[in-house]
């Protein structure tokens, strides 16, 4: 059980605090920070929403006020020099808070590290909420607020919302729950337009995402009878098609869509050293471990990895053990 109680209390003591979330920020990481910035000013505690990396257009609809900035070293390293404490949400792994980790790090400012991943390494956070059973860290939020008798109103509902909606794909997923749904309800009776936010975050797709679409149809590749798909996004694709590192959202959990797919892996082509890797299952085969074996990480059914090399080598590695893995638990699922 979490004690949330003893995280409020330490909180009402607090004059300012930073709110973060992992780079490439997400509708649950972003949602998050939000709401606790919500409850924070209720609390009379100053807060800022700091992004290690740009978050892209569709929550544009969270960034009230400019409450969202994107770390920047002149203005936030002394800004967060002073911050009593911060809160990092839904981060999965300490690294994947880049320039905003360092800052922490180098202040020594005291973390609150507020997560449902399940991570193998918390030490370089001082306390640790960690509930792999929640669905989306924003479920852990609500949980915060209601345990602590905290006024939930339509701001915080936003944040909790758009949180929820994202990390169950809109309540598809294999991790909603009737409390998913329990929370929603409340959200829509508080006035959250959900409509509005899932038009904002899924219907508000770039030109890029549809050519990059248009061009990896046609490159897709499929194994293992067609349960295995697989594809890259290069960067002669990003530059042909004027894209954002942030237009790549999404794709993974499109392929994995086709009949027959269990398991879809995007490999997109940061720059000529590096790779990112995104895993998605439809729930047959379980994948964090072979994220892992990369030095990746993340939920049993959606994760992700960063290597380092050349991006043939690469896809011939991550792809060959993914294999090894989907045929060895199709072995002990007989
Ligand atoms: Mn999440």
């Amino acid at each position: 059980m979490i004690n949330w109680k003893n995280l409020h209390k330490k909180l009402s003591d607090m004059n300012r605090i930073v709110l973060s979330t992992h780079e490439n920020p997400d509708g649950d990481g972003l949602g998050c920070a939000y709401a606790m910035h919500h409850i924070a000013k209720k609390m009379k505690i100053e807060s800022k929403i700091i992004t290690a990396t740009k978050f892209s257009k569709q929550y544009n609809f969270l960034n009230q006020h400019n409450c969202i900035e994107l770390y920047d070293h002149d203005i936030h390293y002394n800004w967060i020099k002073d911050a009593d404490a911060a809160f990092i949400f839904d981060v999965g792994d300490f690294v994947r808070l880049r320039d905003v980790g360092r800052a922490l790090t180098e202040n020594k400012i005291y973390t609150f590290n507020i997560d449902h991943h399940p991570s193998l390494e918390n030490s370089f956070f001082n306390e640790n909420y960690v509930d792999t059973a929640a669905a989306a860290t924003g479920e852990m939020i609500y949980e915060f607020i209601k345990k602590n008798e905290i006024n939930f109103t339509k701001d915080e509902a936003i944040g909790v919302y758009t949180a929820i909606m994202t990390d169950t794909g809109s309540f598809r997923h294999s991790n909603t729950n009737s409390n998913c749904h329990k929370i929603a309800m409340e959200c829509i009776e508080l006035g959250v337009n959900s409509s509005r936010i899932y038009q904002s975050i899924y219907e508000n797709r770039s030109i890029a995402q549809v050519s990059i679409l248009s061009e990896l149809s046609k490159n897709l590749n499929f194994e293992l009878d067609g349960e295995f798909a697989w594809f890259v996004i290069d960067q002669d694709l990003m530059i042909k098609a004027k894209a954002h590192s942030s237009d790549v959202d999404g794709f993974t959990d499109f392929v994995r869509t086709i009949e027959g797919v269990e398991v879809s892996l995007m490999f997109y082509q940061i720059d000529n050293e590096n790779c990112r890797i995104n895993f998605r299952s439809k729930g047959s085969y379980v994948l964090n471990g072979v994220a892992q074996k990369f030095g990746g990480g993340g939920h049993k059914f959606a994760c992700g990895a960063k290597i380092q090399g050349n991006i043939k080598e690469t896809i011939s590695m991550v792809t060959s053990e993914t294999k090894d893995s989907i045929l060895n638990q199709r072995q002990s699922n007989l």
